[in-house]
């Protein structure tokens, strides 16, 4: 039986919907404006007054935000609120730059721990629970934002944090977690330790899993339950527009429903911004509408993504968006061909190899290379010189198939990929160090 944690907005029609959408994006937009000089000068610039903001149909009048606006109005430029009314922090450095700083009020908590309680109960958690928060605590928002869902609903969170790993194996097993949150990279990280420790998922008891903040394919998802014996469920959101729960997966496993009452969805096309029909692939856009403190407009994610309006199975009538198939800026363009890390992924896992690979794109007299590191497993190691040639050689092939050119494969030995407690690092590009 599917669970909810605020049923009548989980499964509200798509009218109620709306309507409280027109509401509170007419409201913030506003409130915006007068309190916000970034806002009002773009909006000005844009020729839009809030008066022109009527309903969600208006919402394309307005400008984009972008993550250069938060780092150009470092640190706390775009909040809404006097400091006297932010309880809360976050910030978040990306791969490159300054870090880009939000601000919660108290009712911003809330909004958010309501966010992460229904995604817990969407993965069966209760207060029965013992859940073992492994994102990371602190200026990240992963590790606060789960355990915050998990107090709302009143199960037993365990703040492990990130690192350690070891002893996050004893506490799992000694404490009885029944529910990790992590990312998905470190929860195969804990797999393979629990397995060095003598131990398997028959000594532990975890039943779900809540795994986000990176891209993960549904191979990665598989070998994550197969290894933990748990069910695993995605879960997405950003440090500009809340952290974790932004959305969040049912039990269909068919898209991430997003929390439209607190935030509204647009894919866009990024080259040109124009707005794209309902199933399109695209680059999704956000608005907060409920936000106090840090009330961020049509903010671009650079995720790329789908959404679908469908009515689920599980009841619930929220929009679901994809599994971001990865980022514009992570997009790799090689030889003039674009190419995903994910893609890259797939192929490794359907082959039977562990998450563990790192892609090294260079550059040599103008022309891009590009090489999949891949460790094998302790089962594959211990094949012949031919037996690897033959992988090498299957391996290309399959990528060759799949991204239309050529990549280079190198077979690693187990434990020689760096292992991630966070997001894990999958590409290294040293173009961007010529440039
Ligand atoms: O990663 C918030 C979060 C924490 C989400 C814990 C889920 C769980 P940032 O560090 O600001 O915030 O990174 C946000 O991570 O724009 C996506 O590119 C990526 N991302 C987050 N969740 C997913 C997911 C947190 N489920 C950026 N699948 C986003 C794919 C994800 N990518």
């Amino acid at each position: 039986m599917e669970r909810y944690y605020q049923k009548e907005i989980e499964t509200a029609s798509r009218e109620t919907i709306v309507s409280i959408q027109n509401e509170r994006l007419v409201a913030t937009v506003k409130r915006v404006y007068e309190n916000v000089p970034f806002y009002r000068d773009k909006m000005i610039e844009a020729g839009v007054k809030p008066e022109d903001i009527r309903s969600i149909d208006d919402l394309c009048k307005l400008p984009f935000s972008y993550k250069k606006d938060l780092r150009d109005t470092y640190p706390y430029g775009l909040f809404a609120v006097p400091m006297k009314d932010v309880v809360r922090i976050h910030a978040s450095s990306g791969t490159t730059g300054k870090q880009i700083v939000v601000g919660y009020t108290k009712h911003d908590l809330e909004i958010w721990n309501d966010c992460c309680a229904r995604a817990l109960t969407a993965a069966g958690c209760t207060s029965e629970d013992i859940v073992q928060v492994s994102y990371g605590y602190g200026l990240f928002t992963g590790g606060l934002g789960a355990d915050g869902g998990a107090m709302r609903l009143g199960a037993t969170a365990i703040p492990a944090s990130t690192g350690n790993t070891q002893r996050q194996i004893t506490i799992m097993h000694d404490f009885g977690s029944t529910v990790l949150c992590s990312t998905p990279s470190y929860a195969l990280h804990l797999a393979e330790v629990l397995e060095a420790s003598g131990m398997t998922k028959d000594d532990i008891h975890l039943k779900a899993g809540i795994f986000g903040a990176e891209p993960w394919t549904n191979e990665m998802r598989r070998q994550i339950e197969e290894k933990l014996g748990l069910k695993a469920y995605d879960i997405y959101g950003l440090t500009e527009v809340m952290g974790p729960g932004v959305a969040f997966e049912c039990s269909e496993q068919t898209g991430m429903h997003i929390n439209e009452d607190h935030f509204i969805v647009e894919v866009i096309d990024p080259d040109t911004g124009e707005v794209l029909p309902d199933g399109t692939q695209g680059e999704l856009v956000f608005t907060c509408i409920t936000k106090e403190a840090f009330p961020i407009l049509r903010y671009r994610t650079r995720d790329i993504g789908v959404i679908t309006r469908e009515k689920c199975a599980c009841g619930r009538t929220l929009v679901k968006m994809t599994k971001p198939r990865g980022r514009t800026d992570d997009m790799l363009i090689i030889r003039g061909v674009n190419v995903f890390p994910s893609q890259i992924e797939t192929v490794l896992l359907e082959k039977g190899y562990a998450a563990n690979y790192q892609i090294v794109v260079d550059r040599a007299n103008h022309t891009d290379s590009i090489e999949v590191q891949v460790e094998l497993t302790n089962e594959m190691f211990s094949d012949t010189v031919r037996d690897l040639a033959k992988r090498t050689k299957e391996l290309e092939a399959a990528l060759r198939t799949l991204l239309g050119i050529g990549a280079k494969v190198s077979l690693v030995e187990p434990n020689t990929i760096p292992r991630s407690e966070g997001k894990a690092v999958r590409v290294i590009d040293k173009r961007k160090l010529l440039d």
